[in-house]
């Protein structure tokens, strides 16, 4: 049994995209990260970077000790290892799956994750802030568009590599993105969002979190964090 640390985000939706299409058991573990749950002690002992997702194999292959992965790009190699599925055998073709797992989780999802802020849910809007990643993310559909012009998914197969870029490509809305714009990108988009293991990651989101809005409280927790935040001191609204 695997327990997945998680709350229903970009980088949540990578995790159950990847075990929906498997049969690997697993258990949800919800961490409320607008209430700060992702502070707790228990959950920084496998997620020292207070983020989700996380997590926690109790059945590793070669037995022992359990072991807990945090990093959504670190947990989707290990599953695909374990699972010997949604990442080639061969040297090749991994090391492409590979490439493109790095360049969603060191590009994509950061400069994505900085518009999202900017755009949406900064208290002032700041033009220069916004401009410059609007055109980063525009940038980087374009690189994926361009990759998908002569092949069906990013690496090779369906493979870990899209089940990381997608779920930062479902808001291209609100990033000021047109996927009319990127026809190879979204002919793909549209290929893995009809999937019947995307369709039920979506719906398990919808349940475990039906309203997404921002409170202050929960604006106060995410986005007012220092080092401090990780010794048991919380931030708060009035801070
Ligand atoms: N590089 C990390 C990023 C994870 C991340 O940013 N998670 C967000 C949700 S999408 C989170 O846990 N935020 C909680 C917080 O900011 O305290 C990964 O790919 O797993």
């Amino acid at each position: 049994m695997i327990d997945l640390h998680y709350w229903p985000t970009p980088n949540g939706h990578k995790i159950t995209m990847f075990l929906e299409e498997t049969s690997l058991p697993y258990r949800l573990v919800p961490v409320d990260i607008g209430k700060g749950e992702q502070f707790r002690p228990e959950f920084l002992a496998i997620s020292p970077n207070n983020r989700i997702p996380a997590i926690v194999d109790h059945a590793p292959l070669g037995g022992g000790a359990p072991i807990s992965v945090f990093e959504s790009g670190a947990i989707l190699l290990y599953l695909a290892q374990k699972s010997e599925q949604f990442i080639p055998e061969s040297v090749r073709g991994s090391t492409e799956v590979i490439e493109w797992l790095f360049w969603q989780v060191g590009g994509l999802g950061p400069m994505a994750g900085q518009n999202h802020h900017f755009s949406r849910y900064a208290p002032e809007k700041i033009p220069y802030a916004i401009e410059r990643y609007v055109k980063e993310t525009n940038r980087l559909y374009g690189v994926l568009n361009k990759r998908l012009a002569d092949r069906e998914f990013v690496a090779g197969a369906y493979s870990i590599a899209d089940m990381a870029a997608y779920p930062w490509i479902v808001p291209h809305e609100a990033q000021g993105q047109n996927l009319a714009d990127f026809p190879h990108l979204q002919r793909w988009f549209e290929a893995i969002k009809s999937r019947p293991a995307t369709i039920r990651a979506y719906d398990l989101a919808a349940k475990i979190n039906p309203d997404p809005t921002m409170t202050e409280e929960q604006r106060a927790i995410l986005f007012g964090q220092t080092a401090q935040s990780i010794t048991g001191k919380r931030p708060t609204a009035d801070k």
